[in-house]
Protein backbone atom coordinates (compact mmCIF):
# COMPACT_ATOMS: atom_id res chain seq x y z
CA UNK A 1 0.00 0.00 0.00
CA UNK A 2 2.80 2.56 0.96
CA UNK A 3 4.68 1.69 -2.20
CA UNK A 4 1.97 2.78 -4.28
CA UNK A 5 1.50 5.91 -2.45
CA UNK A 6 4.78 6.78 -2.58
CA UNK A 7 4.55 6.29 -6.27
CA UNK A 8 0.98 7.66 -6.40
CA UNK A 9 1.55 10.84 -4.17
CA UNK A 10 4.12 12.81 -6.09
CA UNK A 11 2.58 11.61 -9.77
CA UNK A 12 -0.87 13.46 -8.36
CA UNK A 13 1.16 16.71 -7.15
CA UNK A 14 2.64 16.90 -10.84
CA UNK A 15 -0.37 16.69 -12.44
CA UNK A 16 -2.14 18.96 -9.96
CA UNK A 17 0.68 21.66 -10.25
CA UNK A 18 -0.02 21.45 -13.93
CA UNK A 19 -3.32 21.39 -13.91
CA UNK A 20 -3.32 24.51 -11.64
CA UNK A 21 -0.55 26.40 -14.41
CA UNK A 22 -2.96 26.23 -16.79
CA UNK A 23 -5.52 27.18 -15.08
CA UNK A 24 -3.98 29.97 -13.87
CA UNK A 25 -2.40 31.46 -16.55
CA UNK A 26 -4.43 30.50 -19.84
CA UNK A 27 -8.08 29.87 -18.45
CA UNK A 28 -9.57 30.30 -15.60
CA UNK A 29 -7.74 33.20 -13.60
CA UNK A 30 -7.32 35.19 -16.88
CA UNK A 31 -10.91 35.59 -17.40
CA UNK A 32 -11.74 36.97 -13.81
CA UNK A 33 -9.00 38.94 -13.87
CA UNK A 34 -10.29 40.48 -17.31
CA UNK A 35 -13.87 40.84 -15.85
CA UNK A 36 -12.31 42.48 -12.51
CA UNK A 37 -10.37 45.10 -14.43
CA UNK A 38 -14.01 45.67 -16.84
CA UNK A 39 -15.76 46.53 -13.99
CA UNK A 40 -13.30 48.35 -11.65
CA UNK A 41 -13.40 49.24 -8.10
CA UNK A 42 -12.96 52.39 -6.24
CA UNK A 43 -12.01 51.52 -2.47
CA UNK A 44 -12.54 53.72 0.32
CA UNK A 45 -9.56 55.07 2.28
CA UNK A 46 -9.82 52.35 4.95
CA UNK A 47 -9.99 49.97 2.78
CA UNK A 48 -6.86 51.16 0.70
CA UNK A 49 -5.13 51.20 4.25
CA UNK A 50 -5.92 47.00 4.21
CA UNK A 51 -4.82 47.03 0.32
CA UNK A 52 -1.62 48.28 0.89
CA UNK A 53 -0.35 47.11 3.57
CA UNK A 54 -1.33 43.49 2.39
CA UNK A 55 0.75 43.98 -0.65
CA UNK A 56 3.30 44.95 1.31
CA UNK A 57 3.94 43.35 4.18
CA UNK A 58 1.70 40.04 3.49
CA UNK A 59 -1.05 40.91 6.41
CA UNK A 60 -3.21 43.81 7.30
CA UNK A 61 -4.67 44.98 10.75
CA UNK A 62 -8.02 46.44 10.54
CA UNK A 63 -11.31 46.39 12.70
CA UNK A 64 -15.35 46.27 11.79
CA UNK A 65 -14.99 49.86 13.48
CA UNK A 66 -12.92 50.93 10.69
CA UNK A 67 -15.00 48.82 8.06
CA UNK A 68 -18.20 48.47 8.53
CA UNK A 69 -20.37 51.34 10.73
CA UNK A 70 -22.36 48.71 13.24
CA UNK A 71 -19.52 47.07 15.23
CA UNK A 72 -22.37 46.05 17.95
CA UNK A 73 -24.75 44.81 15.44
CA UNK A 74 -21.75 42.68 14.03
CA UNK A 75 -20.51 41.31 17.27
CA UNK A 76 -24.29 40.82 18.80
CA UNK A 77 -24.96 38.11 14.93
CA UNK A 78 -21.53 36.39 16.04
CA UNK A 79 -22.22 36.01 20.26
CA UNK A 80 -25.76 34.42 19.37
CA UNK A 81 -23.93 32.00 16.97
CA UNK A 82 -21.09 31.35 19.61
CA UNK A 83 -23.64 31.14 22.48
CA UNK A 84 -24.96 28.02 20.77
CA UNK A 85 -22.16 26.39 19.62
CA UNK A 86 -20.99 26.54 23.36
CA UNK A 87 -24.19 24.54 24.41
CA UNK A 88 -23.84 22.05 21.96
CA UNK A 89 -22.36 18.41 22.93
CA UNK A 90 -19.83 18.48 19.92
CA UNK A 91 -18.00 21.11 21.77
CA UNK A 92 -18.27 19.45 25.01
CA UNK A 93 -17.31 16.49 23.52
CA UNK A 94 -14.16 18.76 22.11
CA UNK A 95 -13.19 19.97 24.73
CA UNK A 96 -12.71 17.14 26.89
CA UNK A 97 -11.26 15.41 23.75
CA UNK A 98 -8.44 18.10 23.87
CA UNK A 99 -8.29 18.21 27.76
CA UNK A 100 -7.43 14.52 27.15
CA UNK A 101 -4.87 14.12 24.60
CA UNK A 102 -2.66 17.43 25.22
CA UNK A 103 0.30 17.01 24.10
CA UNK A 104 -0.35 14.51 21.09
CA UNK A 105 -0.09 15.53 17.17
CA UNK A 106 -3.32 16.53 15.81
CA UNK A 107 -5.71 19.60 15.25
CA UNK A 108 -8.27 18.68 18.43
CA UNK A 109 -6.51 21.99 19.73
CA UNK A 110 -9.18 23.65 17.52
CA UNK A 111 -13.08 22.96 17.59
CA UNK A 112 -14.42 24.43 13.69
CA UNK A 113 -17.95 25.53 13.81
CA UNK A 114 -18.89 23.88 10.19
CA UNK A 115 -15.44 21.46 10.03
CA UNK A 116 -17.75 18.63 10.46
CA UNK A 117 -17.88 17.99 6.55
CA UNK A 118 -21.06 15.98 7.16
CA UNK A 119 -23.20 19.01 7.66
CA UNK A 120 -21.89 21.78 4.95
CA UNK A 121 -22.86 25.42 5.78
CA UNK A 122 -25.99 26.87 4.55
CA UNK A 123 -25.60 29.53 1.70
CA UNK A 124 -27.60 31.65 3.87
CA UNK A 125 -26.12 31.53 7.06
CA UNK A 126 -24.68 35.07 8.94
CA UNK A 127 -21.16 33.36 8.37
CA UNK A 128 -21.70 33.72 5.09
CA UNK A 129 -23.71 36.99 4.36
CA UNK A 130 -21.08 38.82 6.75
CA UNK A 131 -18.19 38.10 4.26
CA UNK A 132 -20.06 38.68 1.28
CA UNK A 133 -20.38 42.10 2.18
CA UNK A 134 -18.44 44.77 -0.33
CA UNK A 135 -16.47 46.48 2.18
CA UNK A 136 -14.55 42.99 2.35
CA UNK A 137 -14.89 41.76 -1.24
CA UNK A 138 -13.50 44.89 -2.74
CA UNK A 139 -10.27 43.91 -0.33
CA UNK A 140 -10.02 40.53 -1.60
CA UNK A 141 -10.42 40.63 -5.16
CA UNK A 142 -8.26 44.06 -5.38
CA UNK A 143 -5.60 41.99 -3.87
CA UNK A 144 -5.95 39.17 -6.26
CA UNK A 145 -6.65 41.70 -9.22
CA UNK A 146 -9.71 39.53 -10.00
CA UNK A 147 -12.68 38.10 -8.59
CA UNK A 148 -11.75 35.86 -6.04
CA UNK A 149 -13.71 32.82 -4.41
CA UNK A 150 -14.76 31.87 -0.50
CA UNK A 151 -13.33 28.79 0.25
CA UNK A 152 -13.90 28.25 3.43
CA UNK A 153 -16.65 29.95 6.17
CA UNK A 154 -15.99 28.96 9.99
CA UNK A 155 -15.86 29.82 13.40
CA UNK A 156 -12.50 28.66 15.51
CA UNK A 157 -12.57 28.20 19.13
CA UNK A 158 -8.83 27.49 19.79
CA UNK A 159 -8.51 25.73 23.17
CA UNK A 160 -5.40 26.58 25.22
CA UNK A 161 -3.68 25.11 27.94
CA UNK A 162 -0.70 25.89 30.07
CA UNK A 163 0.48 21.89 30.00
CA UNK A 164 0.08 21.67 26.63
CA UNK A 165 3.74 22.03 25.97
CA UNK A 166 4.33 20.31 22.74
CA UNK A 167 3.60 22.90 19.17
CA UNK A 168 1.48 20.46 17.09
CA UNK A 169 0.44 20.85 12.97
CA UNK A 170 -0.46 24.07 12.17
CA UNK A 171 1.34 25.91 15.52
CA UNK A 172 4.68 25.29 13.42
CA UNK A 173 6.44 27.57 11.17
CA UNK A 174 4.38 26.62 8.11
CA UNK A 175 2.78 28.28 4.55
CA UNK A 176 -0.29 27.39 2.61
CA UNK A 177 -0.13 25.37 -0.31
CA UNK A 178 -3.82 26.07 -1.89
CA UNK A 179 -2.71 28.68 -4.51
CA UNK A 180 -0.24 31.38 -5.11
CA UNK A 181 -1.70 33.88 -3.43
CA UNK A 182 -4.28 32.52 -0.27
CA UNK A 183 -6.28 35.40 1.86
CA UNK A 184 -7.61 34.67 4.74
CA UNK A 185 -9.28 36.37 7.21
CA UNK A 186 -9.83 36.28 11.21
CA UNK A 187 -12.95 38.48 12.61
CA UNK A 188 -11.65 38.30 16.38
CA UNK A 189 -14.50 37.03 18.63
CA UNK A 190 -12.68 37.52 22.00
CA UNK A 191 -9.08 39.83 22.77
CA UNK A 192 -6.70 37.95 21.49
CA UNK A 193 -2.78 38.42 22.56
CA UNK A 194 0.57 36.13 22.99
CA UNK A 195 -0.91 34.61 25.78
CA UNK A 196 -3.65 33.28 24.61
CA UNK A 197 -2.82 31.96 21.38
CA UNK A 198 -2.14 34.92 18.65
CA UNK A 199 -1.35 33.74 15.17
CA UNK A 200 2.26 34.76 14.31
CA UNK A 201 3.51 36.03 10.99
CA UNK A 202 6.73 36.59 9.18
CA UNK A 203 6.16 39.77 6.62
CA UNK A 204 8.28 39.13 3.50
CA UNK A 205 8.40 35.88 3.46
CA UNK A 206 5.58 35.37 0.40
CA UNK A 207 7.33 34.46 -3.08
CA UNK A 208 10.19 36.77 -4.57
CA UNK A 209 10.49 38.09 -0.92
CA UNK A 210 13.15 38.62 1.67
CA UNK A 211 12.00 35.53 3.50
CA UNK A 212 11.37 33.87 0.45
CA UNK A 213 14.03 30.89 1.34
CA UNK A 214 12.41 29.52 4.91
CA UNK A 215 10.29 26.88 2.80
CA UNK A 216 9.50 25.77 -0.35
CA UNK A 217 6.80 26.63 -2.21
CA UNK A 218 4.09 24.07 -3.84
CA UNK A 219 0.83 23.39 -4.90
CA UNK A 220 -0.96 20.34 -4.05
CA UNK A 221 0.28 17.56 -1.43
CA UNK A 222 3.51 17.09 -0.75
CA UNK A 223 5.05 15.32 2.53
CA UNK A 224 4.68 16.23 6.05
CA UNK A 225 8.19 17.40 6.44
CA UNK A 226 8.39 19.57 3.63
CA UNK A 227 4.52 20.90 4.76
CA UNK A 228 6.78 21.95 8.39
CA UNK A 229 9.91 22.96 7.75
CA UNK A 230 12.77 22.87 10.55
CA UNK A 231 13.01 26.57 11.19
CA UNK A 232 14.75 28.06 13.87
CA UNK A 233 13.10 31.30 13.77
CA UNK A 234 15.61 32.68 16.66
CA UNK A 235 18.73 31.65 14.13
CA UNK A 236 16.74 32.11 11.05
CA UNK A 237 14.88 34.90 10.91
CA UNK A 238 15.45 38.54 12.70
CA UNK A 239 13.12 39.07 16.24
CA UNK A 240 11.80 42.75 15.20
CA UNK A 241 10.62 40.35 11.75
CA UNK A 242 7.96 38.60 13.22
CA UNK A 243 4.40 40.30 14.21
CA UNK A 244 2.29 38.90 16.73
CA UNK A 245 -1.67 39.15 15.64
CA UNK A 246 -2.75 40.50 18.95
CA UNK A 247 -5.90 42.52 19.04
CA UNK A 248 -9.21 42.91 20.80
CA UNK A 249 -12.56 41.48 20.39
CA UNK A 250 -13.69 43.12 16.70
CA UNK A 251 -10.41 42.91 15.26
CA UNK A 252 -10.13 41.97 11.79
CA UNK A 253 -6.86 40.69 10.30
CA UNK A 254 -6.18 40.10 6.04
CA UNK A 255 -3.45 37.74 6.05
CA UNK A 256 -1.58 36.08 2.72
CA UNK A 257 -0.91 32.74 4.26
CA UNK A 258 1.71 31.65 1.62
CA UNK A 259 3.87 34.21 3.99
CA UNK A 260 5.13 32.22 7.25
CA UNK A 261 2.92 31.60 10.42
CA UNK A 262 2.64 29.60 12.86
CA UNK A 263 -0.55 30.28 15.49
CA UNK A 264 -2.63 29.10 18.02
CA UNK A 265 -0.05 28.27 20.90
CA UNK A 266 0.09 29.79 24.45
CA UNK A 267 2.32 27.75 26.98
CA UNK A 268 1.73 30.92 29.46
CA UNK A 269 -2.26 30.80 29.97
CA UNK A 270 -5.49 28.32 30.03
CA UNK A 271 -8.35 29.79 28.00
CA UNK A 272 -9.23 30.32 24.38
CA UNK A 273 -8.91 31.82 21.63
CA UNK A 274 -11.71 32.65 19.43
CA UNK A 275 -12.53 34.01 16.10
CA UNK A 276 -14.50 33.84 12.92
CA UNK A 277 -12.22 32.79 9.88
CA UNK A 278 -12.68 33.06 5.98
CA UNK A 279 -10.32 32.33 3.34
CA UNK A 280 -10.24 33.10 -0.23
CA UNK A 281 -8.52 31.49 -3.25
CA UNK A 282 -8.10 32.62 -6.72
CA UNK A 283 -10.84 30.65 -9.28
CA UNK A 284 -7.64 28.22 -10.83
CA UNK A 285 -7.47 26.50 -7.75
CA UNK A 286 -7.29 22.75 -7.57
CA UNK A 287 -7.03 22.53 -4.19
CA UNK A 288 -10.72 23.98 -3.40
CA UNK A 289 -12.37 22.40 0.11
CA UNK A 290 -15.70 24.66 0.00
CA UNK A 291 -17.61 24.14 3.56
CA UNK A 292 -21.15 26.18 1.98
CA UNK A 293 -23.64 24.18 -0.28
CA UNK A 294 -23.81 25.61 -3.88
CA UNK A 295 -26.66 28.29 -4.31
CA UNK A 296 -30.04 27.12 -6.12
CA UNK A 297 -31.28 29.41 -8.51
CA UNK A 298 -33.85 31.47 -5.92
CA UNK A 299 -30.94 32.08 -3.45
CA UNK A 300 -28.68 33.32 -6.61
CA UNK A 301 -31.23 36.05 -7.30
CA UNK A 302 -31.11 37.57 -4.40
CA UNK A 303 -26.85 38.30 -4.80
CA UNK A 304 -25.07 40.73 -6.58
CA UNK A 305 -22.65 39.87 -9.02
CA UNK A 306 -19.33 40.34 -6.73
CA UNK A 307 -21.81 38.17 -4.16
CA UNK A 308 -22.06 35.46 -7.39
CA UNK A 309 -18.93 35.26 -8.24
CA UNK A 310 -17.41 35.05 -4.47
CA UNK A 311 -19.01 31.62 -4.08
CA UNK A 312 -20.17 29.98 -7.59
O1 LIG B 1 -4.11 28.73 14.43
C1 LIG B 1 -3.60 29.61 13.75
O2 LIG B 1 -3.53 30.78 14.10
C2 LIG B 1 -2.96 29.24 12.44
C3 LIG B 1 -3.94 29.00 11.39
C4 LIG B 1 -3.28 28.55 10.15
O3 LIG B 1 -2.18 28.08 10.13
C5 LIG B 1 -4.00 28.67 8.91
O4 LIG B 1 -5.18 29.00 8.89
O5 LIG B 1 -3.37 28.46 7.86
Amino acid sequence: MQIIKNFYDPLKYRFDSLRFFIRSNLTKNLSSKLLFKKDLTKLTEKQNEVLLSLKEKGFAKSSIDDLFGNKDEILNRFNSILKDLKKSQEFTNAYKNFSENLNISGKHYIHRLYDNKSFKIDINSYLISFILNEEILDIVNSYFGMYAKLNTADLWITFLNKEKSKRTNAQNWHRDRDDVKILKIFLYLNDIDSNNGATEYIPYSRKKEKYEHLAKFSYGNIAPWKVYPRLDADKDVDKDDIVKFIGKKGTLYFVDTTGMHRGGFSDKDNGERIFGYWSFLSPASVLFNKNFHRPNNDDLKKLKIKQIKAIT
